[in-house]
């Protein structure tokens, strides 16, 4: 009988050695356990590069944990395949003699229950230890709510700029006088401006032979895999962060928001998948980003830009998604009902907006914030995409998603489906939006100016119908009285038409009839 008294169960996006179940670990008494069920890749329809991500980045991780000295009882989706965590825990409990359990608060409600269970169905003695990596625990978000009628992030990342002294003046003051400098990050990428690539790494041996494997063992998984050039390891999330710090955060602000056909990336971090398996800390992330203003290195927008999505809206949405309970993401706000078109799978789209943005993140797992929000996701919202089905496919695809995260973005913020709780207002957009922050209309066969005719962009008359058919769950939101009112003063012509140009389209992508045509050729 083996003498170590207590298992360390670490999931797949908790690999940090300072994580709260490993932190006090030691390899004289405890056993760790890790495991590759193939459930977690069903789920939702995973991208390929994500089930790689992760399971290269598990066993990197459990082979630095043996160079430690521990035993890790680790179940690989080959030689010791596993259905559950769940089974794997009642194998290795009965193989090794112990009954006593570690673990670190899961990142879905899902695995949650699946805990939960451990106690009664396994005979385990389970201690389940917050997840100390985030600036807030879970119950700071309940101490926010309390007697606020809204939930709104900016209060939220106020309160731990303050808690944490980031970016902050020692009399309490945030640096530079002013807590948010968002109004200075909406430029669109001039032409002349390239960015520079982000840093990517060569795979090794481990990830190799899963990218040989993976369309094989996971048949229901999607994407291509060539681009993959993901960190596995701390390590080298570590280079790809000083690379961005050193090459791509002073220009991240002032471009936060742009999109353009010359770089699927822009200035962005790409670290999302990193901080969210645990290979980066969210608190060394912000201190070197705020090292880096301190030494002149990037200006106050483009930092505090950044800091507020780590520590404002990344803290935010983790704390609402546990403060709404399990289930928050059923509802179904407007009643859409909409099945997700083919061209989510990588069928051709005539809208060059979405044939972009989907076309990357199939093609690499990732799209940048404004490419998930204002197009994918406003095209979702407009066009009355069933918020489920939305849901999963942004809860497959991307890099770096897991439901805490994924979900309140999605859900909340892109398709307002709890009806206002995150949000004070739906992101419903025009084609005039892309076309200011992006390159993408100049090859597109609409015009973004036109709003009715054969190659009016599509965007523009969706978003007067789904005005027009919310106007009742809508009409009173105080943001949105300016739309309501010019809704109001159009004639009626003017209204039919725009109506009439949405139905087309909408009965076209019911029926699959959305065709790629050259430029000025007539779709509708
Ligand atoms: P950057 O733009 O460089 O931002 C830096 C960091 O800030 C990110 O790495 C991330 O950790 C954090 N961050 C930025 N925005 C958010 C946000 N809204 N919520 C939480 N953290 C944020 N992010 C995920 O990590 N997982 C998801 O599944 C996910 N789903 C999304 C779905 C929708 C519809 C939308 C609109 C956004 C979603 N986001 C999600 C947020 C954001 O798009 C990604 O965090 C970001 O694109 C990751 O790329 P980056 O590292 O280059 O980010
Ligand atoms: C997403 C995912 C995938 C694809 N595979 C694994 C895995 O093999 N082992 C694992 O521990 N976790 C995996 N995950 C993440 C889980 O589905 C889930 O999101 C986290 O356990 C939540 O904390
Ligand atoms: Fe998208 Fe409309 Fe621009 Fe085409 S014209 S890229 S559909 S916003």
């Amino acid at each position: 009988m083996s003498k170590l008294r207590t298992i360390r169960f670490v999931l797949g996006d908790q690999l940090s050695r300072s994580v709260s179940s490993l932190s006090d670990a030691d390899p004289d008494q405890d056993l760790i356990v890790m495991a590759e069920p193939k459930c977690e890749a069903a789920y939702a329809p995973h991208h390929r590069q994500k089930i790689v991500l992760i399971l290269s980045a598990m066993r990197h991780f459990a082979n630095a944990l043996r160079d430690d000295g521990f035993q890790v009882d680790y179940f690989d989706y080959e030689t010791r395949p596993t259905d559950s965590f769940s089974a794997a825990l009642k194998t290795a409990m009965a193989d090794h003699g112990i009954s006593r359990v570690i673990i670190a608060e899961p990142g879905e409600w899902r695995v949650h229950h699946e805990i939960n269970t451990w106690g009664k169905d396994l005979g385990a003695s389970v201690s389940v230890r917050p997840d100390d990596r985030f600036f807030a625990p879970i119950s700071a978000f309940a101490d926010f709510a309390k007697d606020r009628k809204e939930l709104r992030m900016e209060y939220f990342y106020r309160g731990l700029r303050r808690e944490t002294g980031i970016l902050m003046e020692p009399d309490e003051k945030p640096v530079g006088g002013q807590w948010n400098f968002d109004h200075d990050n909406r430029k669109r990428l001039p032409d002349e401006v390239s960015p520079t690539s982000p840093k990517t790494f060569k795979p090794d041996d481990i990830t190799r032979d899963l990218l040989s494997k993976v369309v094989d063992d996971f048949p229901n998984a999607v994407g291509d895999t060539q681009s993959f050039g993901w960190a596995v390891t701390r390590d080298d999330a570590l280079s790809a962060l000083d690379h961005f710090i050193a090459h791509r955060l002073p220009h991240f602000g002032d471009y936060q928001d742009a999109m353009t056909v010359k770089s699927p990336t822009v200035y962005h971090a790409l670290i999302s998948p990193y901080i969210n398996i645990g290979l980066l800390l969210p608190d060394e992330v912000c201190r070197a980003a705020e090292k880096a203003y301190h030494d002149d290195k990037a200006p106050l927008n483009a930092v505090e830009g950044f800091i507020r999505q780590i520590l404002g809206w990344r803290e935010y949405v983790r704390g609402l998604y546990w403060f709404m309970g399990d289930d928050y993401g059923k509802g179904n706000h407007f009643n859409a009902k909409r099945s997700l078109p083919d061209f989510f799978w990588g069928a051709d789209v005539p809208m060059n907006c979405l044939q972009q943005a989907i076309g990357e993140t199939l093609e690499n797992a990732y799209a940048h914030h404004i490419q998930r929000l204002m197009v994918i996701g406003n095209f979702s919202l407009l066009a009355g995409l069933n918020p489920q089905e939305v849901c999963d496919w942004y809860l497959g695809v991307y890099i770096d998603a897991f439901e805490w995260v994924e979900l309140p973005n999605t859900f909340g913020m892109a398709l307002y489906a709890d009806g206002g709780k995150m949000a004070s207002k739906p992101y419903a957009a025009s084609g005039k939006y892309i076309d200011r922050m992006s390159d993408y209309c100049d090859d597109c066969q609409f015009s973004p100016n036109k709003k009715t005719g054969p190659d009016a962009c599509p965007f523009n008359a969706l978003y007067w119908h789904f005005m027009d058919r919310n106007s009742d769950k809508l009409g009173k939101n105080p943001r949105l009285g300016m739309p309501y009112r010019n809704w109001a003063r159009m004639n009626d012509d003017t209204k039919r038409d725009l109506i009439a140009q949405a139905d087309t389209f909408l009965q076209k992508l019911d029926d699959g009839k959305l065709t790629k045509v050259p430029k000025q050729e007539n779709l509708l």
